[in-house]
């Protein structure tokens, strides 16, 4: 029986008896003793109870049905803290409140000690928890499969301003929420050799491949709980193990550290999360993360596809396997090994399957950031499937050559192996090739991936390429991020929008309604004290929070702008020096995010930031008319907390640049109004809540291109912008580094020189728009008004939508409620 069957009296004693029996039972730990790690820990176990067996409930019928499943595949998967997510999706927040704090214990308390799962570097691993939480809320068949890192993203520390990485330890007192599955661990295979391949590429039959090192892929499980616990998935994370703990003839001979070497082999597979996104680092140890956990999740869903359908014809009609990005897409060749070599599938139709069955999502345009593998290393490590990688390059050549306009250039475009340089593996063109469809992630995206990256393939490929434009889990980033605002809805249009989250359109009629609007600003005023709360305990500055919270979150990179944003700054601490009397509207820019450790520039942003909040926050002619502040360490728990609290969103990446963007629907759903560029999701965001709830400033996709095309350094825009010649002068003169003029010269040699992000070209417009700002915050009634039609209208952005287009539009899911999208 479970807590959730319990009449609703009995389920806050039943909770408190739960608690307790993991307390004692489980950890050992009478209630005296118990710390609050020791209570953290059992209440999760309590709620994971309820969760195992929601989805030991749904499982069989899942199974009945013969339901199509979806199977998510992310190298990374940025959960956060589960438990109070959990605990709200069951809707047990009171009872486990209750009992708590029969035992003395406060579940806010409680709630702080859990680790942050940091399984991800930003937006797409974000992503992946989002759809899953989404998925499993509408009623999807799902499983995510991903890899369990021992060390998440590093933890962010400044020194002397700078960032520095710290190991991240989130399973230091061991995961609750997991589930090990001894009985389903797979032998993944790394390099060897192969016998038996055919010359003939037109039907070529099957090979042996023995490789000659072998690790354990581990079952991880965390069971994922839909809204109101109607449905349950899983999130299955592969750990490694070898299959040789300790190779006993080496112990045997006294060589000790011999016998351990393949333990820490096998083991460093799954240690640490590569800290770059946009940037690959082309590392073998990348390479062999990569292909791990993309065959162990085959390998997983064909023996489940086996003992369940037992006819490996037909899995497209059981599974969808959705790629998330490319580091997932050694899929396409995995897939055609096991048709071919181990099904004994002939070529064609092990290639029709795999088509049938993989889809994939592209997350930028940056070419940089596409994966490519030299060629060498990917036949050293995956010597079979660079085989079939060529097998699947000469008949998408062969078929290439057949249209009139394949002249040689095209056909070296569209191969899946670069040969401009080193050969290498186009990690890109083999998914799309593989896929049936590939979709962008917002309008915009998806038009430039057309036109740009996969303009050549989509004239002979039969892939389909469509837009799915990204959303977020309404139910972490208002209901668990803004209990308050949450609540607040709830009384004024009903508790409806939590299940269809469309319903949050009702709250328009309440934009201009004083006695919402008084409450409604309440709320946002209590979440900037706690935030404020939070800068004084982690950075030391004390915040006005009757100040415009001015809020920029998300990685470092140069093409975000950060940059953009601290110029403004500047420009704006020199107007307050000019006149100090003048009455400025008071701001406060808060700031927060990582850079990949070695990246330079975006390390020397931080640097910038934290030099101008040490200048301006100290300047007493500035006072609370102007702070900085460089939040450290962002993560999703962090995130938490500034969303509710802004005021103003930043969103000034270079159009054409930010893919989508999915911090900026989580701050317009609160209610922050954007300064944004025409760039990614903001397009959109800005058609939904309207061009007059929207500050909108900088140069289109296309006028960026053309101005990129011309070269127009940055200088020119800087000789038209008095401000922005004094900005950098003040820069250049040592004015925020006094104890190093030269500090930030690079950094101005590319402003002026070659601009490559336009950051001057777009200045003086940015600092228009900011005004515009000042303006409107002026006017209270306005700027409510705006902000209530911002949580309102972002209704659409719900991964609940988002998921419900996959599974209509790619994966073919039939869904048992439709939703009304509106
Ligand atoms: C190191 C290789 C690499 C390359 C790209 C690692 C990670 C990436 C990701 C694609 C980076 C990423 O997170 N992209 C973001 O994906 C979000 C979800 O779709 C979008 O909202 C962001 O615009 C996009 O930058």
């Amino acid at each position: 029986m479970s807590i959730l069957d319990l009449r609703p009296e009995q389920k806050s004693s039943a909770v408190k008896d739960s608690i307790e029996r993991h307390l004692v039972l489980g950890l050992g730990k009478s209630l005296k003793e118990a710390t609050l790690q020791d209570w953290y820990r059992a209440t999760a176990l309590t709620a994971r109870d309820v969760v195992t067996r929601r989805w030991l409930n749904v499982r069989p019928s899942n199974k009945e049905l013969g339901k199509k499943r979806v199977y998510y595949l992310s190298i990374e998967f940025l959960i956060g803290r589960l438990l109070f997510s959990v605990l709200t999706s069951l809707d047990l927040v009171d009872e486990v409140r209750e009992a708590l704090a029969d035992f003395g214990v406060s579940l806010d308390d409680v709630r702080k000690v859990e680790p942050d799962a940091a399984l991800g570097n930003g937006g797409l691993g974000r992503l992946a928890a989002c759809y899953l939480d989404s998925m499993t809320s509408v009623g999807i068949p799902a499983y995510g499969y991903g890899i369990r890192y021992e060390h998440g993203l590093f933890a962010q520390r400044f020194r002397d301003g700078w960032q520095e990485e710290y190991p991240e330890l989130w399973l230091k007192t061991g995961n609750p929420w997991e589930l090990t599955r001894p009985e389903k661990e797979y032998e993944i295979g790394f390099g060897g050799s192969v016998e038996g391949a055919e010359d003939n590429p037109e039907n070529p039959g099957p090979a042996v491949w023995t490789p000659t090192d072998t690790v354990i892929a581990t079952t991880h499980d965390v069971p994922v709980i839909g809204w109101r616990g109607e449905h349950a998935n899983i999130l299955r994370l592969w750990g490694a193990r070898p299959i040789d703990p300790i190779r006993l003839s080496a112990f045997n001979e006294g060589d000790y550290v011999g016998a351990m070497s393949a333990k820490i082999q096998a083991e460093a597979i799954t240690r640490i999360l590569y800290p770059n996104d946009h940037t690959p680092q082309g590392q073998e140890l990348r390479l062999r993360q990569e292909y791990f956990f993309t065959a162990a999740s085959l390998a997983d869903i064909v023996r489940r596809h086996m003992e369940q359908v037992g006819d490996i014809r037909k899995l497209s009609a059981f599974a969808a396997i959705q790629l998330n990005d490319t580091h997932p897409a050694i899929a396409v060749a995995e897939l055609m090994r096991i048709l071919v070599d181990l099904h004994g599938l002939s070529w064609h139709e092990a290639w029709t399957i795999t088509r049938e069955t993989i889809s994939f999502t592209n997350h930028t345009l940056l070419p940089e950031a596409l994966e490519k593998w030299p060629v060498a290393l990917f036949g050293r490590i995956l010597p079979r499937h660079l085989q079939i990688i060529y097998l699947i390059n000469w008949h998408h050549l062969k078929n290439a050559r057949t249209k009139d306009f394949a002249d040689d250039g095209f056909l070296f475009r569209i191969s899946l192996i670069d040969e401009s340089g080193d050969k290498a593996v186009r990690m890109a063109h083999l998914a799309y090739v593989g896929s049936h469809h590939v979709n962008g992630v917002s309008q915009l995206h998806t038009e430039l991936l057309k036109e740009t990256v996969f303009q050549d393939l989509a004239k002979v490929a039969p892939t389909v390429i469509v837009n799915k434009t990204n959303g977020i889990a309404f139910r972490r980033w208002l209901h668990e991020a803004n209990p308050a605002l949450a609540k607040l809805i709830a009384d004024t249009i009903g508790d409806a929008f939590m299940s269809d989250p469309t319903r949050l359109l009702d709250l328009e009629r309440y934009a201009t309604d004083a006695s919402f609007v008084a409450q409604f600003e309440k709320i946002r005023q209590q979440n900037k004290t706690a935030l404020a709360k939070v800068v004084r305990e982690a950075s030391n500055v004390q915040l006005d929070a009757s100040a415009l919270f001015d809020v920029q979150i998300k990685r470092i990179h140069e093409y975000k702008r950060q940059c953009l944003n601290l110029l403004e700054a500047i420009a704006c601490y020199l107007d307050i020096k000019d006149e100090p009397h003048r009455d400025v509207l008071p701001r406060v820019k808060i700031l927060s995010g990582k850079a990949a450790p070695g990246y330079a520039r975006a390390k020397l942003i931080i640097k910038l930031a934290n030099d101008i909040a040490r200048v301006v926050n100290n300047d007493p002619a500035v006072g609370d008319k102007l702070k900085v502040v460089f939040v450290p360490n962002y993560n999703v728990s962090l995130a938490e907390v500034l969303i509710p609290a802004a005021d103003l969103s930043e969103q000034i990446s270079t159009a054409g640049m930010e893919a989508s963007g999915t911090g900026n629907m989580k701050l317009a759903l609160n209610g922050a109004l954007t300064i944004g560029t025409l760039d990614g999701a903001n397009i959109e965001i800005r058609e939904r809540v309207g061009a007059e709830n929207f500050f909108l400033f900088g140069m289109t996709a296309d006028q960026v291109a053309e101005k990129k095309q011309d070269r127009v350094p940055g200088g020119d825009a800087v000789q038209h912008s008095q401000r922005l010649q004094r900005v950098i002068e003040a820069l250049s003169s040592g004015l925020f580094s006094p104890d190093d003029d030269s500090r930030y010269h690079p950094l101005i040699a590319d402003l002026l020189v070659f601009d490559p992000y336009m950051t001057c070209l777009d200045f003086e417009d940015y600092w228009r728009a900011q005004r515009e700002v000042d303006a409107h915050r002026r006017n209270p009634a306005a700027w409510w008004k705006a902000s209530i039609l911002n949580t309102a209208r972002m209704a659409w952005f719900s991964s609940d939508r988002a998921v419900r287009e996959y599974a209509d539009d790619i994966w073919r899911i039939p869904l048992s409620h439709p939703g009304n999208d509106r």
